[in-house]
């Protein structure tokens, strides 16, 4: 038996001519490697019946067996040997089998134990649902109630604002009533510091004044019943010139009503109060016999220009017993404004109308001068004459007021208007 060469790379195993009989060599004795080893029949140049071959390291091992030799003991121990080897190769590969399925055991057990927790997991979640379903229920409850509270907080909330509201409402309308009252309460003040006498005021006007201290302030026509004229009659207010409540008794504007007439109508009244008109003598005297009125007469031209002339005092038939038969006599004093005075000359006189002359002319001048006045020896003023449409060649009998634009200039607008005369004038 020989082992490889050191000397080559390539080893060689051959029989051995001296060893008869029985031979076997092995030639592994450091060389490890535990592969299977391959057995197949020996070849011709070998000479061998069996060679065992071992592939994993492609270095084969030969085994010869010598048909010659009976006597095997030898060789047999050794394969005991190597079978002995290999039994105990084999019975540690079944230990290492035998571990593996430990390992598969306790992971089985793992599992079922695994199983069991997530089985407990899933009771939990089920109960924790029906928990939360039971929250849900409530949360709604919950959520049906703070809405009910929301709208009954919102009903009461607007109910209190409308209360508010309506509270504002009262106190603004008992302020206004108090205003008022406070109004007519200084008018009843003047009028009895004026007359010696209480005037129920309150319960209907008797003039332009009235009305506004009973706190209507909008220019119109309006209702008054004055204290020697109790049945009333309608006239025009002019609530915005210097403070209101100015009775209107004459108006000129546009020519569109004849103020050429008689005694009648002078005496009565004629035109529309929203227009051109004359109150009438009457019912001037009926508003000025307790005195105490003044008295402003607003112009225009028709150049746009505007005058005015105001008097403290003013009254027709103050002092008569019987107004008509005395011919309503003028009563005029105290001239202030723009337009120069062209009326204190008539103070005095009686009324004259084309059918009733009662000045000091030798002529009747209402005829003359185509109007109807208080005229004297006839006058510095004609405000009901001819609407002559501004400057003009015939004399004085125009719409005139000669202090401002002398005797043939008829005006564009004249007012005549009438209030009780305040403390302060
Ligand atoms: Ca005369």
């Amino acid at each position: 038996c020989l082992c490889p060469s050191s000397a080559g790379n390539a080893p060689v195993f051959s029989a051995h001519p001296s060893v008869s009989g029985c031979m076997f060599t092995c030639c592994h004795g450091n060389r490890g490697g535990a592969s299977t080893p391959a057995i197949s029949a020996g070849s011709l140049e070998s000479g061998a019946l069996v060679t065992i071959s071992r592939v994993a390291d492609g270095e084969p091992v030969s085994v010869f067996l010598d048909p010659a030799c009976p006597d095997l003991s030898q060789d047999f121990l050794r394969l005991e040997a190597l079978h002995s080897s290999l039994l105990h190769a084999l019975t540690n590969h079944n230990a290492d089998d035998h571990r593996n399925g430990g390992a598969v055991q306790k992971l089985g057990d793992d599992l079922k134990a695994l199983s069991g927790h997530a089985h407990n997991l899933r009771l939990a979640a089920d109960s924790l649902k029906r928990g939360q379903g039971a929250l849900d229920q409530r949360m709604d409850r919950l959520q049906n109630e703070q809405s009910r509270i929301i709208q009954v907080l919102s009903d009461s909330h607007s109910g209190i604002l409308k209360l508010a509201e309506s509270c504002s409402d009262s106190l603004l309308g008992l302020k206004r009533e108090t205003e008022s009252l406070g109004r007519l309460k200084s008018e009843l003040s003047r009028n009895i510091a004026q007359t010696g006498q209480p005037v129920s005021a309150a319960v209907q006007p008797r003039d332009c004044s009235d009305v506004l201290a009973s706190g209507v302030s909008v220019d119109g026509v309006y209702s008054v019943f004055p204290t020697h004229d109790p049945e009333g009659f309608m006239v025009y207010c002019d609530m915005s010139t210097d403070g209101g409540g100015w009775t209107v008794i004459q108006r000129r504007e546009d020519g569109s009503m004849n103020f050429f007439r008689g005694w009648e109508a002078y005496r009565d009244g004629f035109g529309s109060t929203t227009g051109e008109h004359w109150l009438g003598l009457q019912r001037i005297y009926s508003l000025t016999r307790s005195g105490g009125y003044e008295l402003r007469i607003d112009m225009a031209d028709f150049d746009n220009a505007t005058a005015f002339a105001h008097y403290s005092d003013f009254s027709v038939g103050r002092d008569s017993v019987n107004p008509e038969e005395d011919g309503y006599p003028l009563t005029v004093d105290g001239y202030s404004g723009t337009a120069g005075d062209s009326l204190l000359k008539h103070s005095g006189m009686r009324f004259t109308t084309k059918d009733r002359d009662q000045d000091q002319s030798e002529n009747n001048c209402a005829a003359y001068y185509q109007g109807a006045w208080w005229y004297r020896n006839c006058h510095t003023s004609n405000l009901n004459g001819q609407y002559l449409r501004g400057g003009h060649a015939s004399y004085a009998d125009g719409v005139e007021w000669s202090s401002w634009t002398g005797w043939q200039y008829s005006l564009r607008f004249t007012e005549m208007k009438i209030r009780p005369r305040r403390p302060e004038s």
